[in-house]
């Protein structure tokens, strides 16, 4: 696997700016500052607990392994013991909040970050948060409905592996869904022998700090590092081009929905032959000169 280390860093951008030169070709990017000068600047732990502390949340554990992708969280509790837990546990903690609807509960912390000027469209309103533990991974992924995603993160500094779609072909992914069954392995121990096709695979290994900004284009591929207790939010522009519409709307209505069915039905048997056959895929491709 090729890694980059850079991508394009902006600050100060025009909408019109990031427009032509980001959304409308699909090319990612760091933006620094959407949040100076805004509440959003001074966010943290306990702030975040007085806005959010008595909402229950569904918590994702990551220590439990998950053979479908639709699955909720893991076990219910307050939102300030979810906090309280993931500081007290200093090395690693596999607890995380993942399409958290905090601004549901709290207007406020959404008038501290509404979606940045760069980004508005039919979609602003909705901005989902995401917190993790230290070492918390987020499983390789791309988000279903094909939207741009624009992810801020605060407080401490998370490592993100950042993949373009068209290497999709060589991600071992399984039929119907948008997640890989590879190990992405805190990056730096991905095992090749186990999963080779990941080799043909160029990928942004970036880092983003409090108050950065992530552009990610529709249908990228994204595996996550919390390396400290941190949040993120994310607000979605609708897909761009007819092509990631579709494949959005598809997603969503029937290869969803056909994998719940055959989860229900076959339940391991449609699990472990969807893995299976996702190796065979990926590795086919590998000797395929392209
Ligand atoms: O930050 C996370 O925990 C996951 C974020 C994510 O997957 C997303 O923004 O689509």
């Amino acid at each position: 696997m090729k890694l980059i280390k850079e991508l394009p860093v902006v600050e100060n951008i025009s909408h019109k700016e990031f427009l032509e030169k980001f959304f409308y070709p699909q090319k990612p990017c760091i933006i620094k500052g959407l949040i100076k000068n805004t509440p959003a600047e001074k966010w943290d732990f306990n702030y975040m607990k007085k806005e959010l502390g008595h909402v229950e949340v569904d918590v994702f554990d990551n220590s439990i392994n998950k053979t479908s992708a639709y699955v909720g969280g893991d076990k219910k509790m307050k939102f300030s013991e979810f906090i309280d837990i993931i500081l007290k546990n200093e090395d690693k903690c596999p607890y995380r909040l993942f399409l958290f609807n905090g601004f549901k509960h709290s207007k406020k912390l959404q008038q501290d970050f509404p979606c940045p000027a760069i980004f508005k469209g039919i979609l602003d309103d909705v901005g989902f948060m995401f917190f993790g533990g230290k070492n918390t991974v987020v499983r390789m992924h791309y988000d279903i409905d094909m939207s741009a995603v624009l992810h801020t993160h605060f407080y401490g500094k998370k490592r993100v592996l950042l993949v373009p779609y068209e290497y999709t072909k060589y991600m071992y992914r399984p039929y119907f869904n948008t997640y890989s069954i590879a190990d992405f392995d805190y990056i730096d121990n991905i095992d090749f022998n186990k999963y080779p096709a990941l080799k043909k695979v160029t990928a942004y290994d970036i880092y983003l700090e409090h108050g950065d900004s992530l552009f990610m284009p529709c249908g990228w591929w994204h595996y996550m590092i919390y390396l400290d207790p941190s949040f993120s939010v994310a607000y979605r522009k609708f897909p761009h081009g007819l092509k990631n519409i579709v494949n959005g709307a598809l997603n969503l209505t029937t290869r969803l929905w056909t994998d719940k069915i055959l989860n229900y039905l076959l339940h391991e048997k449609w699990s472990n032959w969807k893995k299976q056959n996702a190796i065979e895929r990926s590795n086919r491709f590998i000797s395929i000169i392209n």
